[in-house]
């Protein structure tokens, strides 16, 4: 990509905490990507660790709906991570060396895909300064039907917003206090195909639909990159983990 619309997309991701880049993979590229996951889903999947995995019905297995950590199981994946254009486009935006932390698949089930909830994911990465952000690539036609990201403009300006306990799974925290007023103001959403990519600052908050089609998927690759000057908050860190243990014994 030129080096002016490398510019302006990084004033746009400073100034909104998102950008939306259409077609950043082809057709062919993402041929590509659907079959490597349809093998580790289909072929590989006793490969992944147990806590990598999540399902909406943890006994029904075609209810699958996120994988973690993908670089670690496949040099495909790892290929996509590290030294690639999703690496390069986080330093242009983070304006900073960029360190690729994950890659997850998410699905949302037709009918029983569920919402995720409003959050930010500093929340859970628990960085400062947080130089970081999340890319959400696209694999399929995703809308309002199937469950679309929706942001809130300039929100990763205003610091962090208070979160609370959720029962959905691999989303653990939700913001507390986030209303259908502010949902139905303030969120800029996506209608997104095959290869478009959504980019969100560390701060911003974003949620996206269930799925409440009768029969499509939403399927979706997450990439997340810390900038080289975000250092981890041991100290919340530890007392988040411990209050999550707290929970699962309660
Ligand atoms: O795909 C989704 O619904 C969740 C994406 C998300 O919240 C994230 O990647 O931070």
């Amino acid at each position: 990509m030129p080096v002016n619309t490398n510019t302006s997309l990084k004033k746009s991701f400073d100034l909104d905490g998102f950008i939306f880049i259409p077609g950043f993979l082809n057709h062919e590229e993402i041929k590509a990507v659907k079959a490597k996951l349809d093998d580790l889903i289909y072929n590989g999947l006793s490969k992944i660790a147990p806590h990598h995995i999540f399902y909406e019905d943890k006994n029904d297995p075609n209810t699958l709906k996120q994988l973690q950590d993908l670089q670690d199981y496949d040099p495909f994946f790892a290929a996509m991570l590290t030294n690639s254009k999703f690496e390069n486009m986080a330093e242009t935006l983070l304006g900073e060396k960029a360190i690729g932390k994950t890659i997850e698949y998410f699905n949302k089930p037709s009918k029983i895909g569920r919402p995720t909830p409003p959050h930010q994911d500093n929340f859970y990465f628990m960085l400062n300064p947080p130089q970081a952000l999340t890319m959400w690539l696209g694999l399929e036609d995703v809308d309002e039907e199937n469950g679309c990201v929706r942001y809130i403009r300039g929100s990763h300006l205003l610091g962090i917003r208070a979160h609370g306990k959720t029962q959905t799974s691999g989303f653990s925290q939700a913001i507390a206090d986030y209303g259908e007023k502010e949902s139905k103001e303030n969120e800029i959403l996506f209608h997104t195909g095959p290869g478009d990519l959504l980019i969100h600052h560390s701060m911003t908050i974003h949620r996206a639909d269930g799925n409440t089609s009768k029969n499509r998927t939403r399927k979706a690759l997450g990439f997340i990159y810390f900038g080289e000057s975000a250092k981890e908050d041991a100290e919340r860190k530890k007392a988040y983990q411990q209050s999550l243990l707290i929970d699962i014994v309660k």
